[in-house]
């Protein structure tokens, strides 16, 4: 027979993060080391026998070798079938869609986000469920249980299948189907969207845009998206090519990372929109002209504005943040008399809100928004959201905004990070934050009263599972608070990140540069956090 059963040992360290395992791309292409790992996924499932199992990735260095791998491991663990995208490749929230779609049992997507690829960079994998969304943490703990004693994996000793061509082939006893990884998703998109009133926007000839692929994943979408369906001028998308190293750059769509995109839009002539979205496809940037919207703000702009766009044209049955994310969603929720959850930093802590029904629209300030279409953030969703409002609303970005700022108020908020500083060091901060809770509690910084600190934990209000040290909040009077917490998805040392949020009503004071608003609470966070002295920095590697 073709079945192999190969003896192997435990590495270290296979631990899921915030999102999925992510290592080097070297630490991967160690012998044994992606097998190990797929095989504590395969051997953590009940039911996949004879089963429908999804597959793709964000097309950086290593994913064709890593599918063809998980596609004989897939056969040899008895999967009756594979629905892998053309050239392995899928979007994040693609693979969503044709999970649900499908009724597959479940998928895996290959994919570090943002982080850099090529051959010196990233490489992460992840296992999503038969709601299309993230292996809750209970299955993520036992797959990192099953990585530490494993001792065997089962594959197929078969060639490798041509993945270029679109249809049926056989993988010993397994059908692995290839199919364009667009389709269904772009007709999902057509479905919630109101194409022939943003088409009419493109045709217009008095509105333009421009959306950065990053050379990452979104290219194929936002092409057929954007410039097929909605007959936006080609050449809308820039950098559309997905690379297997990104063109060198690094796929994060945000003020930093998207510079050539911001200063496209910075420009007098500039286009009326601008957006950019990561390495597999999950994350959004919007931008008018001149005119940066915050993630957390275009949540709750999204929120606000709902029952223009046709998918939601019935109303929201709740909404959810992570806790890092302003509080700017919850003025809406509050206004509109519906719930607002805050969960931990994830996208897997809003499966269970969704697929209850307890929420619609979610997102995080890390430039992630969603809804109940799929169970994964989602990019251009984000992006055709707005066009729609766009045509609906006929004013630009910046109006849209600062109605909304006028009607709700302004949620100042900004994210530090601080990137690749020394583990232990920010262990250490961290550390000493939870030390100091007794001494901070009610203490006065000026005009400022702490009124609360802890360690974020969270109880899921459909399972009553408890996630616990989720980042410490300081919390003071009317909505002002810093937040620390070290980030889940880094691969070198640690990354911490500061996040700043004051809440401002009064609609003459909405026009202050975002750290001049912060000032003092930035200030107080160093005074806290002993950020300088602790990590041996001057200042953050990225402000958002
Ligand atoms: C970051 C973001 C978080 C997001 C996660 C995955 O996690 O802060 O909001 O859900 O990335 O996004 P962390 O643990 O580094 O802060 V993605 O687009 O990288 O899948
Ligand atoms: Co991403």
């Amino acid at each position: 027979s073709t079945l192999k059963i190969v003896k192997t040992t435990p590495f270290e360290g296979q631990k899921p993060g915030t999102s999925g395992l992510r290592k080097k791309v070297t630490e991967f292409q160690k012998p044994h080391y992606l097998e190990n790992f797929v095989q504590s996924i395969f051997d953590n499932l009940q039911g996949h026998q004879g089963a429908t199992l999804v597959l793709g990735g964000d097309g950086r260095y290593h994913n064709k070798p890593a599918i063809q791998t998980i596609l004989k491991m897939a056969a040899a663990n008895g999967f009756g079938q594979v629905l892998v995208g053309r050239d392995g490749l899928l979007s994040t929230p693609a693979v969503s869609a044709v999970i649900r779609k499908n009724k597959a049992f479940g998928g895996i997507i290959l994919s570090a986000s943002h982080n850099p690829a090529g051959p010196d960079g990233d490489f992460g994998i992840k296992y999503n469920a038969g709601n299309g969304g993230p292996a809750a943490e209970k299955i993520t703990d036992a797959i990192y249980a099953s990585s530490r004693t494993i001792s065997e994996y089962r594959i197929e000793d078969l060639p490798d299948i041509d993945l270029s061509l679109l249809g049926e082939n056989q993988l010993g006893a397994m059908k692995v189907k290839v199919i364009d990884p667009v389709s269904d998703y772009a007709d999902l998109m057509e479905h919630l969207f109101d194409f022939s009133r943003i088409r009419a926007l493109f045709d217009s000839g008095l509105f333009s845009m421009r959306f950065d692929a990053m050379s990452a994943i979104t290219g194929p979408y936002a092409r057929e998206i954007l410039e097929r369906r909605l007959g936006a001028p080609s050449g809308t998308v820039m950098r559309g090519e997905p690379l297997e190293d990104f063109g060198g750059g690094h796929p994060d769509p945000n003020l930093v990372y998207a510079h050539d995109l911001v200063e496209i839009m910075n420009s007098a002539s500039g286009p009326d929109f601008g957006a950019a979205s990561d390495g597999d496809g999950d994350r959004n940037m919007i931008l008018g002209r001149k005119f940066f919207v915050t993630p957390s703000d275009s949540l709750a702009i999204l929120a606000a504005n709902a029952m223009l766009v046709p998918g939601y044209r019935m109303g929201l049955s709740g909404v959810a943040r992570s806790m890092p994310t302003s509080a700017a969603v919850d003025k809406v929720a509050e206004r509109m008399g519906i719930e607002c959850y805050e969960t931990p930093t994830g996208w897997k802590f809003f499966g269970n809100l969704l697929d209850a029904r307890k929420i619609t629209l979610c997102g995080e300030e890390s430039f992630g928004t969603g809804s109940d279409h799929v169970r994964e953030k989602d990019g251009l969703w984000a992006v055709l959201f707005w066009l729609n409002l766009l045509a609906v609303k006929q004013q630009s970005v910046a109006q849209i905004v600062r109605e909304h700022w006028a009607k709700f108020g302004r949620n100042y908020y900004s994210r530090h990070d601080y990137e690749e500083v020394d583990a232990k060091a920010a262990e250490g901060l961290m550390q000493h934050l939870r030390d100091s809770f007794g001494t901070l509690q009610g203490k006065r910084f000026g005009a400022l009263q702490v009124k609360q600190c802890d360690d974020f934990s969270y109880t899921d209000p459909v399972d009553g599972s408890v996630t616990t040290g989720q980042g410490v909040r300081i919390l003071f009077d009317n909505g002002t608070r810093i937040v620390f917490r070290l980030s889940g998805t880094g691969t070198v040392g640690a990354t911490l990140r500061v996040y700043l949020e004051t809440y401002q009503p009064d609609p003459s004071k909405h026009d202050m540069d975002t750290q001049q608003a912060l000032a003092q609470l930035i200030q107080l966070a160093e005074e806290v956090g002993q950020i300088r002295a602790r990590t041996g920095r001057e200042q953050p590697t990225v402000i958002t």
